[in-house]
């Protein structure tokens, strides 16, 4: 059998294909430092021997708390190679939660971002599993430094592995609940850069990319690290929080050719472009958008300013990447597209039957990058994924040119007068008012106890707010009289989940 460790064909095949001296990721801040495909094949080859030294076995989990920065491809597929699972958490988590993950997870190694050791040391003061923590940067008390444990390692050869087994762990909250461990296999990492990655967004070689998607979020992972990788590409890498001032400057300096961002990213952007009046200083060929709905509006906007389209998609932790997308040269703002080559989809009804065009149904979705399952949740599993169907658990209805309009998901759709409301199509219809920069809608009951719909929303700097009855009217002349908001409150920020979802049931508790 070849083997078919993922970190082959992601990492080493470079060095056959003649890409040794060509950088491969480089920081945009720090110490800017860079590392070519040559340097991460040898780097993650010795990682992978350092493990193996350690008496790191295959399957163990490697966690990682890591920020966007050279180490994080490095010990990625350097796990990979060593036939360990690399777990890359969300650096943005409370130390009560990696307690929760680490545990969960059993992890035996743990590699930290020496920025990161102040809110996770707590989190392993009691854990009974790990072996060794390694700090990038630094080596507190009770830790090793990275350095010194990967220092005179032997550079080993990829463990072998078939496309079918398990190759890393990705954890996933969602909008609500406490996070759950998705298990995805070496093969799932090609088959999303060889569809969406080169079928949709046909990343080459000669591409920049820039992701404001974190690596340790699925959308991140793809945008930043396996798709550029599959092209030989490069990647620009930011370990910062992306504000308007830093996504600029990134833009203005390290001239990327892809941005990869997030629909609060694109508003803030589009506002602070247009409130300075001059044309973005940029080299983007394309964009694309995940993690929420990009309303059509900020689509529009963006696209007379920077003249570059916005690839709007959804996708899941558990299917990897973006399954559903619009399609460079066809883009339908207010639409997630159609399926992506290699993936079908599905909306269902609550008897599991197919809906009817223009109805509002779950989004069912199949193809190759589906996960093995949840860890330790075996009910959660088998209520997900259905055979070869995962469920999603967002309402989507199709177009009679057969494309699919985001409604929201199934908990935050609710009827008003016995007629379904999508809070995304409010939401949309608020945003196109020259003074909010963000909304968010959610159900709430009137005196008589009736649901009707409760906007939060956030201004835009520098402009006259509206009154609520102006906003009322605005909603009411755009998508109907039983959808406008009955109550609009003005808010600094909406609730966010770190990959940019807006958390609504924060909202609804709020009401
Ligand atoms: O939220 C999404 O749309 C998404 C896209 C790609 C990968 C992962 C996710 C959650």
């Amino acid at each position: 059998m070849d083997n078919e460790n993922a970190a082959i064909w992601f990492v080493d095949r470079h060095l056959e294909e003649g890409r040794a001296g060509k950088t491969a990721f480089r920081e945009a801040d720090g110490e800017k430092r860079a590392i070519t495909y040559g340097q991460l094949a040898g780097e993650t080859a010795r990682f992978a021997g350092a493990l193996q030294r350690h008496g790191v076995r295959r399957e163990e989990r490697v966690a990682m708390i890591v920020r966007d920065q050279i180490e994080f491809p490095v010990v990625f597929w350097g796990a990979l190679k060593a036939g360990a699972i690399p777990v890359p958490l969300n650096t943005l988590l409370s130390g009560q939660v990696y307690e929760a993950i680490l545990n969960d997870s059993r992890a035996s190694i743990l590699v930290v971002s020496e920025q990161l050791w102040g809110v996770v040391k707590p989190a392993i003061d009691g854990n009974r599993f790990l072996r060794a923590v390694l700090v990038i940067g630094g080596a507190p008390e009770g830790t090793e430094s990275y350095t010194t444990f990967v220092k005179d390692a032997p550079a080993i050869e990829a463990a072998e592995a078939h496309s079918d087994e398990l190759a890393f762990w990705l954890y996933s909250s969602g909008s609500t609940g406490t996070p759950k461990g998705v298990r995805h296999v070496h093969g799932s990492l090609r088959a999303t850069a060889e569809t969406f990655g080169a079928q949709v967004l046909g990343v080459r070689e000669d591409d920049t990319v820039f992701s404001v998607a974190k690596m340790f979020f699925a959308y991140g992972l793809g945008n930043a690290m396996s798709f550029p990788m599959a092209a030989g590409a490069t990647t620009v890498i930011y370990s910062g929080r992306p504000t308007p001032e830093s996504v600029f400057r990134i833009m203005a300096v390290e001239k990327p050719t892809i941005f990869c961002g997030v629909p609060t990213l694109y508003a803030a952007l589009v506002a602070e472009q247009e409130k300075a009046g001059t044309a973005p200083v940029h080299n983007i060929r394309l964009c694309t958008s995940a993690g929420e709905a990009l309303p059509r509006e900020i689509g529009e906007r963006w696209e007379r300013l920077w003249r570059a389209e916005i690839v709007d998609g959804v996708g899941s932790t558990e299917m990897l990447h973006i399954f559903l997308s619009n399609r460079p040269g066809d883009i339908h703002y207010g639409t997630s597209g159609v399926a992506v080559p290699g993936y079908e989809v599905r909306l269902v009804d609550e008897h599991d039957e197919d809906v009817a065009e223009g109805e509002v149904g779950e989004l069912l979705v199949r193809g190759p990058s589906s996960a093995e399952g949840y860890w330790n949740r075996r009910h959660k599993s088998q209520s997900t994924f259905q055979g070869h169907w995962t469920r999603t658990g967002d309402k989507y209805e199709r177009t009679a040119e057969g494309r699919y309009v985001y409604c929201g998901r199934t908990d935050d759709m609710f009827k008003v007068s016995g007629i379904w409301v999508s809070p995304f199509e409010v939401e949309q219809a608020l945003v196109e008012h020259p003074a909010v920069l963000e909304a968010a809608v959610v159900a709430r009951a009137d005196e008589k106890d009736l649901v009707k719909p409760a906007a939060f929303i956030v201004l835009k700097d520098g402009i006259a707010a509206p009154t609520p009855d102006e906003l009322k009217d605005f909603v009411k002349d755009k998508i109907g009289m039983w959808k406008y908001p009955r109550w609009v409150e003005v808010v600094e920020e909406l609730p966010k989940t770190a990959t940019g979802k807006i958390q609504r049931f924060k909202l609804r508790e709020a009401g």
